[in-house]
């Protein structure tokens, strides 16, 4: 069964306001759909980041992969690779392979009508875990071109503001009501850290027996990071990127008993040596998505066993299709036992896939057991969330610009305290 074409389709969905270091996300989120049809009729499904960037990569190797077999994953990975050539670094060429990946996987699925879960090796649990993922956030998006415009002048949105720990303690409760959640993990690096800790010190007496984890992507020193890890000593389940790079990692894990995670310094295989000789890390999380599809990930989980490392998930914004992919990868990959990151409450059910949203319950997603990834694309919400995208005349995402519309002075250099 061979490749006879790979639909490309750049989508938008909406996102409310969320803030984080960079600054607020805009009211559209970026993805590109893959519809990777084969000459048997069959289509496989993948998602991937939006972005000119990546689009481009995605349309540059798409000829060179028609007439492929689509089982031959190994040569449908160098073709990728040697497409775009070494002047594309290597980060770049592996985010463009992962969705052409999970559409092949996805079409093998189907031709074999076996889910992907059996295909990477069979699933170890019927449900996999995902954490509640708080944000500051406005009240509501700002009205476009009232530059200047505070966002708490009008009309808020289904989730409210979120703007100090009582703020997160009401949409916590809000999505753990809602979902089940089991675990919170609070997007941090947007507020002095005596805020942020003060909100962890919330959402521990608000719940009690949740396990909680704080993101501030980098926004601390060394410094900071080592007295804020001494005032959260005994609350977090991890703390993940306080400040960046392996060895200011590794300062602070020398002086805490607090786990520490990462998504922002071992983004790669190439960094795990490192980061494993300098023990500047506890937990990594992986994403199929960065790290080059979803087998990788799985090899992921093994090398981290082998360094006594634990896995757990990264995310960001995304659609049903990733979500389907990140239960599968979660499902079969044993070590991976954290409750893993999803923003996709927050895309308030603007999916593409048939049926909507899939549904978290009990702070679980159960792993789809039809065939390949088993979600179907709606044709006509691609074509409305392709309409939407349209609407942008393309794009990048750019939360630092969106937050200097109501804070012209804001400056996203990290470290900020
Ligand atoms: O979407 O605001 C966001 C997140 O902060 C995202 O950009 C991060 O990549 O969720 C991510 C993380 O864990 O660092
Ligand atoms: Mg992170």
């Amino acid at each position: 069964v061979v490749i006879q074409d790979l639909v490309i389709t750049p989508v938008a969905f909406h996102d409310p306001p969320l803030l984080n270091v960079w600054g607020t996300h805009e009211p559209l989120a970026l993805r590109v759909i893959v519809q990777l049809v084969t000459d048997d009729g069959v289509v496989g499904l993948g998602e991937a980041p939006g972005g000119s960037a990546l689009l481009a990569r995605l349309l540059a190797v798409r000829e060179h992969l028609v007439g492929m077999d689509v089982f031959a994953l190994g040569r449908i990975e160098s073709v990728v690779h040697h497409a775009l050539g070494p002047h594309t670094g290597l980060g770049d060429r592996l985010a463009t392979f992962a969705p052409i990946e999970v559409a092949c996987l996805d079409a093998q699925g189907r031709l074999l009508d076996r889910p992907v879960s059996d295909l990477l090796g069979g699933a170890v649990r019927e449900r996999v875990d995902f954490a509640a993922y708080l944000f500051y956030k406005w009240s509501h998006h700002p009205d476009p071109g009232a530059t200047g415009s505070g966002p708490s002048d009008g009309e808020p949105d289904a989730w409210g503001a979120a703007l100090d720990p009582d703020g997160i303690v009401a949409q916590a409760r809000l999505l753990v009501d809602r979902y089940g959640f089991g675990s919170l993990k609070l997007k941090g690096g947007v507020y002095a850290p005596d805020i942020e800790i003060d909100t962890i010190a919330a959402l521990r007496d608000a719940f009690p027996d949740h396990p909680l984890r704080l993101d501030p992507n980098g926004a601390w020193t060394v410094e900071t990071s080592i007295d804020a890890a001494r005032r959260l000593s005994g609350t977090l389940e991890y703390l993940e990127d306080p400040t960046l790079g392996i060895e200011g990692m590794s300062a602070v894990a020398a002086a805490t008993d607090i786990p520490l995670a990462t998504n922002m310094c071992v983004v790669g295989f190439d960094d795990l040596p490192a980061a494993v000789r300098q023990d500047a890390v506890a937990i990594v999380l992986g994403d199929h998505h960065a790290w080059g599809g979803m087998r990788r990930v799985v090899e992921l989980g093994r090398l981290c066993r082998t360094w006594n490392l634990g896995l757990s998930m990264h995310s960001n914004s995304h659609l049903g299709i990733s979500l389907a992919a990140m239960t599968h990868l979660a499902a079969v990959t044993p070590t991976l036992d954290y409750a893993c990151d999803t923003h996709y409450p927050w895309n308030s059910g603007d999916d593409i896939i048939v049926g909507g949203p899939l549904p978290i319950e009990g702070g679980s997603v159960a792993v789809p057991t039809g065939a390949g990834l088993g979600v179907e694309l709606d044709e006509e919400r691609l074509h409305v969330l392709h309409e939407q995208y349209l609407s942008l005349g393309g794009g990048e995402r750019d939360d630092t610009g969106y937050r200097r519309r109501i804070e012209p002075g804001f400056d996203p250099a990290v470290p900020r305290w």
